[in-house]
């Protein structure tokens, strides 16, 4: 048996986390470690493990809108980023879409 995600053990409520949003499929909780002054993590329950793995249309979009509806809940301007794999700075095997926001001239001002 594979061992649960870092992200799956958060949903589970294993390990607490700052949660901004919850549906049946997507949870959205604060970065332990912020690089910009509202840092979120759009993740998805259905577990895989880099975007990329993700072919439906329909599931990449509902990943997609989720993201902007959560951070258009936080924020006017935002980034959104993704890390696919180690080598493109992912860490936590568990897909998730970052949302950056809250610099008062942008994200090039700090
Ligand atoms: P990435 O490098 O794209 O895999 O981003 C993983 C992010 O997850 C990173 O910004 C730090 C965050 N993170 C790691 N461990 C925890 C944790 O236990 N709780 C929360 N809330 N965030 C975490």
């Amino acid at each position: 048996m594979t061992q649960p995600t870092l992200f799956e053990r958060i949903i589970a409520r294993e390990i607490p986390s700052d949660i901004v949003y919850e549906d049946e499929r997507y949870i959205a909780i604060r970065d332990i470690a912020p690089k910009a002054p509202v840092h979120v993590l759009v993740i998805p329950k259905q577990v895989s493990t880099r975007v990329d793995e993700i072919t439906g249309a329909a599931e990449m979009g509902e990943l997609w809108l989720t993201a902007v509806k959560v951070a258009r809940d936080l924020a006017q301007d935002y980034r959104l980023l993704v890390n696919v794999g180690p080598g493109g700075g992912q860490v936590v095997m568990h897909t998730h879409v970052h949302i950056l926001a809250g610099w008062e001239n942008g994200p090039d001002s700090d």
